[in-house]
């Protein structure tokens, strides 16, 4: 590798560890932010849901402080239309408030976020680095990141290694899958219906929770194609490209319904695209039905 090529590449590192410090950081903020601002803000994002106040100073505390790192160009996020830019090198992609219809009934919810070499809307292949926080009974970190995904408490916005090798365990356990029965196609009505009678239901309406679930005792998580929606709920960039590297990453496997999601690239910034995650069987199975 070329001198310059070394030195962007490992200016790429660095910016990818001060945008995982910041989000880590920035987590305290967004704890007193949920609790402050629980109330709806009036407004709905570009993909037409309801915005809660909450979401909104989610989203405002990351811009902020991720456009003031250095290497930093672009940041784009799930509440807002448009990409914000300056100048730098890598992009940030967030769900700044992961599951806040959770608020009300005081349930998981947490943040997603994807570092991209390349400006969104744009490939999985692109991805750097991805994770997601839980803000749960405690505050953790997940993030994958040269093909090693490691989990973290994070104390004070502080982040100290719990387990630097996540893995999916081979045996699956676990099951969750959204949008109801009633809604999904004949194909995947069947498929699901014989993982219901293998493994457990675990669904929290928050997919951070959902995809810990299925990391911490295997299975699968899906989101899947609906009758009337076949682009399914869940947004490509936001909030499947970074859960699809993580879960890659663990050893398991992604799916749009036909191919890796990380293989795909969103039509628009706020596209939604099917998803299946979990266990490789399982999603080979399941691909092999709905496709
Ligand atoms: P909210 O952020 O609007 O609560 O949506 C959460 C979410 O995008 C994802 O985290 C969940 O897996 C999914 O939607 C839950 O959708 P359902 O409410 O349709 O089950």
């Amino acid at each position: 590798m070329s001198k310059s090529l070394n030195t962007s590449a490992s200016e790429s590192e660095q910016t990818v560890a001060q945008v995982i410090d910041t989000i880590a950081a920035t987590t305290p903020d967004v704890r007193h932010a949920v609790a402050e601002y629980r109330g709806q803000s009036n407004s709905v994002n570009p993909s037409g849901d309801d915005q809660l106040a909450a979401d909104l100073r989610a989203d405002e505390l990351f811009e902020q402080r991720l456009l003031d790192i250095d290497g930093v160009a672009t940041y784009a996020s799930e509440e807002r239309a448009d990409v914000e830019t300056t100048d730098g090198r890598l992009h940030v992609a967030m769900d700044p408030l992961d599951g806040s219809s959770n608020l009300e009934p005081n349930s998981g919810m947490g943040t997603i976020f994807g570092v991209y070499s390349e400006r969104p809307p744009t490939a999985g292949t692109n991805l750097l680095a991805s994770g997601f926080v839980i803000y749960g009974p405690i505050t953790s970190m997940v993030v994958a990141r040269n093909d090693q995904v490691r989990e973290y408490i994070l104390e004070d916005g502080d982040k100290r290694l719990v387990d630097d090798d996540v893995t999916l365990p081979e045996e699956p356990t676990v099951f969750g899958f959204g949008g109801g029965v009633d809604s999904w196609t004949d194909d995947f009505e069947s498929v699901a219906e014989e993982i219901r009678y293998e493994l457990k239901l675990r669904y929290g309406g928050a997919m951070v929770a959902d995809i810990n679930q299925v990391l911490t005792y295997g299975g699968v998580f899906s989101y899947p194609e609906l009758q009337s929606r076949p682009e399914g709920k869940l947004r490509h960039q936001f909030e499947g490209h970074p859960m699809a590297y993580i879960v890659e990453s663990a050893g398991g496997r992604s799916s749009d319904g036909a191919q890796s999601l990380l293989e795909t690239a969103p039509d628009e910034l706020h596209s939604r695209t099917p998803l299946y995650l979990g266990n490789a069987d399982l999603i080979d199975r399941i691909e092999s039905t709905v496709n």
